[in-house]
């Protein structure tokens, strides 16, 4: 039995993202301030926006750039991001948005996997960017530096060349307009095909939920990750709302910027939400023109969440998702004080979700009244993905034939249809919300001579934070410490994916088949 949005569906305009955000921008509009550099102060308007995005499509398309093509953009938030990621976008070419935190090695995969013929980095990040493009056999020539670099061309230059965009055809439904990673229910990540349509779609979905515009929101979670993109990036473009941009996030500067720019609206991931509840300095600046703290991307504790509402006098509100559903697909609503914060709300309009038992895979009930028990969530809309590039395997595992994407998470739904996430099925971990893929780092440990045999899983520090753990069998005679084999990873890896735990084990439990039983690593940990 499934379940639909308690909302009525909303109208999914059948046009490109470019043409959906500014295809009806007035004159006045153009004016607004669309970006303020958070360090800087520096202001870019909608126009000045909207004139930059099509001198990066235009210089794209002069060297060669056609629909079909792939371009990577590595970046933090910086103003810049909007025109490059859009000017992608409106060359008909499809965006692979990188992790500003990724290794060499981490880049050098992307750049591989999705073929992308050029990439736009920033000075600070143009080591790892041009030893990753090196890697990937990407030329230096095909390295853009936003903010200029001795031997690159820079965005500036770009814009310089006054290059009129291209006329592209975009189908929405089929043209994909971006493909970031993502690691799924299982294995490494893959790029996530989403169309036009798809991301058209998800801002439609999420806007009439999250309040009227124009807002002054705080954008310091990233827009290379789907949350960035497309709750905080495309939302607000299309409500024509400011964004204070902050390459990265450090306590001190945060409140700075957010109080004297009098933010309207924080989006964060729950760890900055211990920050606001707890830490001193919040009580020195002057928050009181926050009305809203929305945090998604891993689980909220309600407690926690109360905190900061009481602390800042506004409200804290929960969403949903998955990259490969582009990527809410349940929030609570802005109005609705009566749903409970340790819940993700309702499901957004126009998508139908149902909840299967994992063990026998059978539909399960919804409640006419009360809660139901706990299944797999899956959902169905317009704003799930294509499916994975390159990897029809891994799509048919995940999107089933009627349509329906296994999230991989355990959720309840009530008889008024607030979804609850209760548990996590699949093997993927979240570090302060980022993806960290055991696969990859098993793979990584069983590099070391000394380590026979590794599993990986997310265990609850003391801190209440999930933090990557290893299982590790180590050789015969090894003489191994948990010390080593965390220096080994920490070495190899980006930040987030470090391993913060070791336990030195006999044998990884496996199944008949070979594959890692994470439940039993799991009920072990449980046990400790
Ligand atoms: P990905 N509670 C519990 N787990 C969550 C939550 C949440 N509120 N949000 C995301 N997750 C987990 O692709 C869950 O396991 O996308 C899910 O399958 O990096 C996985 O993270 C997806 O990880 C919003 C705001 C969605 C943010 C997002 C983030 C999507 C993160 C909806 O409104």
């Amino acid at each position: 039995m499934s379940f639909r949005s308690p909302f009525p569906d909303v109208d999914i305009p059948d046009t490109g993202i470019y043409d959906f955000l500014f295809g009806s921008i007035t004159d006045a509009e153009l004016e607004i301030p669309v970006f303020i550099d958070g360090p800087s102060g520096q202001v870019t308007t909608y126009g000045q926006l909207i004139a930059h995005i099509n001198g990066v499509a235009g210089a794209l398309a002069a060297r060669g750039v056609k629909p079909g093509d792939v371009v990577a953009l590595h970046s933090p938030n910086v103003p810049a991001f909007g025109a490059v990621f859009h000017g992608i976008l409106r060359a008909g070419a499809t965006a692979t948005t990188i992790n500003a935190l990724y290794t060499a090695e981490d880049i050098a995969k992307q750049l591989l996997d999705s073929g992308a013929v050029f990439l736009f980095t920033v000075s600070p990040l143009l080591p790892q960017a041009r030893a990753g493009a090196e890697q990937a056999g990407l030329d230096a020539s095909r390295i853009v530096v936003l903010d200029g670099a001795e031997g690159f061309a820079s965005l500036r230059d770009l814009l310089g060349e006054l290059a009129p965009a291209p006329r592209v055809e975009i189908d929405p439904a089929e043209h994909l307009a971006v493909l970031p990673y993502s690691s799924g229910t299982t294995g490494r990540p893959k790029g996530v095909m989403l169309t036009h349509r798809n991301l058209v779609a998800n801002v439609s979905q999420a806007s009439g939920l999250l309040g009227e515009g124009p807002q002054r929101i705080l954008a310091v979670l990233p827009f290379f990750h789907i949350y960035g993109m497309t709750v905080l990036l495309n939302l607000a473009l299309r409500n024509r709302s400011t964004l204070v941009t902050m390459p990265r996030f450090d306590l001190a500067e945060f409140l700075r910027i957010t109080s004297e720019n009098k933010c309207t609206q924080i989006f964060i991931a729950p760890p900055i939400a211990v920050a606001l509840a707890k830490h001193p300095a919040v009580d020195e600046v002057d928050l009181s023109s926050v009305e809203l703290v929305f945090s998604g991307a891993a689980p909220l504790d309600a407690n926690l969440g109360h905190a900061v509402e009481k602390r800042l006098g506004c409200i804290v509100r929960q969403g949903y998702g998955m990259s490969e559903m582009s990527p809410v697909s349940q929030l609570i609503p802005l109005d609705r004080d009566d749903v409970p914060l340790d819940s993700v709300g309702f499901t957004v309009p126009n998508m139908e979700c149902k909840l299967v038992d994992p063990a026998s895979g059978d539909e399960m009930p919804v409640p006419e009244e009360g809660t139901s028990e706990p299944g797999e969530l899956w959902c169905k809309g317009p704003n799930i993905m294509k499916g994975y590039l390159g990897n029809a395997e891994a799509t048919a595992e995940t999107i089933m034939d009627d349509g329906f994407l296994r999230t991989g998470d355990m959720a309840t739904v009530s008889a008024d249809g607030v979804v609850t996430i209760v548990d996590r099925l699949k093997e993927l971990i979240k570090y302060k919300g980022y993806q960290v893929p055991p696969a990859e780092l098993e793979a990584l440990l069983l590099t070391h001579p000394q380590i026979a045999d590794a599993a990986v899983i997310g265990v609850i520090d003391a801190e209440g934070e999930e933090v990557p753990k290893a299982y590790v069998v180590a050789q015969q005679g090894a003489e191994l410490t948990a010390d080593a084999v965390m220096e080994f990873v920490a070495e190899k890896v980006s930040p987030h994916k470090k391993v913060r735990a070791v336990e030195f084990i006999e044998a990884v439990p496996k199944s008949a088949a070979g594959k890692i039983l994470r439940k039993d690593l799991r009920a072990r940990e449980a046990e400790a």
